[in-house]
């Protein structure tokens, strides 16, 4: 159950989610804050205006990280606390929160790995077309060469963007998230091809200023798949379902009907550098405009692959080459998120992808919201975090023990934080916080990580408590 000496044992935040101050230090507006002032769009409308006020509070949540034991910590630099309009004039007053950020993460041995967009458009960029505008790719590059510049003297680990798949259907597809936009599948992967374009300018301009070898990744959302069983051809149904790009399905539900979750159509073009055929296929109608050299563009080297992975589908041959995607047995465990909780998932996805692109692997998310509900002594026992959180390291390990090139692990979130659409409303932290007081409080989840890191993972050896 042990990882490489090197492995990173991380947790990761974003920065909408937790930092607030919203509207202080010169930050830009971004489709977030309008997004949340539009009634009805989030649980209760609720906004993340204060969050966990992160900004003024972070030498202490810093301090909590370091009591943890964390090695490295995943943030996401605010794209209009840098450049308030997304472009042009730089406000210095958001370079300086996240180098302090970074020196104190530094000053108390924690690496940070920086994610340049977590969702955070500036808002006069949305005004000029936002995804759908084919120059925001060189307005990316504009912004990632200013925190480059900033910050790669110290900082060595960097994600372009996060989760592809979800800016695309969340945002420009099913509305659910800002900018709240329902657009087609041609709409939504022209987007979608504008952000691919992005990630590889982003990465250009990354390497280009770099103070220092630096290592790159992209973290999209890893939507895999996990056999039944153990026999060769439930392997290979999983192996194909991981990879498959299916046209959208009425039987999924709403939010994912719309036929862009999936893997490979956003993975391959980084990765090798070309849409994948079953995508070409499945999408032939919709296909987004590509001028030639685009590829070139957005298959640049990269370091390693980051993906989020919380939960999969189970997958069974179908006996004739094909397969069948399962229900999960009556009463199966569900996060409060209405996800399966599918401990081998971090298995069978880790090795699923590193056989496809031969990167090291690393779980930039996993993580589950559960009930926490402090104990009249004002802790927090949070027994159904622990299980997933060792689970899924256990299926991490067999993979690693497996020859598979795991470096590193970032459990979500640090602290609770500002759940998106559903608000306040999902707690997802390894650290409780009080928004009623901005109390932190360090869960069972979090001692229990303490300790695994302190054993670099030994500790996790002995049976599985979840059989599913
Ligand atoms: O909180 C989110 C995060 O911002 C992106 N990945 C999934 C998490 C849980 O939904």
């Amino acid at each position: 159950m042990e990882f490489p000496k090197t492995f990173a044992w991380g947790a990761g935040a974003s920065s909408y989610q937790i930092e607030g101050a919203a509207f202080d230090g010169g930050k830009g507006l971004s489709i977030w804050d309008k997004f949340c002032q539009s009634p009805g769009k989030t649980y209760h409308g609720q906004r993340g205006d204060v969050a966990c006020d992160h900004y003024n509070r972070f030498e202490g949540d810093v301090a909590l990280m370091k009591e943890i034991g964390l090695q490295a910590y995943r943030f996401s630099v605010s794209w209009p606390r840098i450049m308030p309009k997304g472009y042009g004039k730089v406000n210095e007053e958001g370079l300086d929160f996240y180098d302090r950020l970074v020196d104190s993460l530094l000053a108390a041995n924690i690496d940070p790995w920086i994610t340049l967009y977590h969702w955070e458009l500036p808002w006069q960029l949305h005004l000029e077309g936002g995804w759908l505008n084919p120059s925001i790719s060189d307005r990316f590059a504009e912004y990632a060469a200013v925190v480059a510049n900033r910050l790669s003297d110290r900082v060595t680990r960097w994600i372009t963007i996060n989760e592809v798949q979800v800016i695309v259907g969340l945002g420009y597809g099913s509305g659910l998230h800002a900018p709240g936009l329902k657009l087609s599948l041609h709409e939504m992967l022209q987007a979608g091809h504008h952000v691919l374009l992005a990630h590889g300018k982003g990465t250009q301009a990354l390497r280009a200023n770099a103070k220092q070898p630096i290592l790159i990744g992209g973290a999209p959302v890893g939507v895999v798949a996990r056999p039944l069983t153990e026999s060769p051809e439930d392997i290979e149904a999983a192996r194909m379902a991981t990879f498959d790009v299916t046209p959208p399905k009425s039987t999924e539900p709403a939010e994912m009907q719309n036929g862009i979750w999936n893997s490979a159509w956003w993975m391959d073009p980084m990765f090798k550098g070309e849409y994948p055929e079953s995508g070409l296929d499945a999408y032939r109608e919709h296909l987004p405009e590509m001028a030639d050299g685009d590829m070139d563009i957005i298959h640049q080297p990269l370091d390693f692959l980051g993906a989020n992975i919380y939960h999969g589908r189970t997958i069974k041959s179908d006996g004739e080459g094909g397969y069948s995607v399962l229900n999960m047995p009556d009463g199966s465990p569900l996060t409060t998120m209405g996800w399966d909780v599918v401990p081998d998932v971090l298995y069978w996805g880790s090795k699923y992808l590193y056989e496809r692109y031969g990167k090291p692997i690393v779980v930039t998310e996993n993580g589950t919201a559960v009930t926490d509900i402090p104990d009249e002594n004002g802790e927090i026992i949070d027994s159904a975090r622990c299980s997933y959180l060792k689970e899924h390291l256990k299926g991490f390990a067999r993979a690693s023990s497996e020859g598979i090139d795991c470096l590193g692990y970032f459990h979500w979130s640090i602290m609770d934080n500002f759940e998106w659409d559903r608000g306040f409303s999902q707690r997802f932290g390894l650290v409780y916080v009080n928004y009623q007081t901005q109390e932190r409080i360090m869960k069972q989840s979090a001692k229990e990580y303490r300790d695994i890191i302190a054993s670099n993972g030994a500790l996790l050896s002995g049976k599985s408590s979840v059989q599913v």
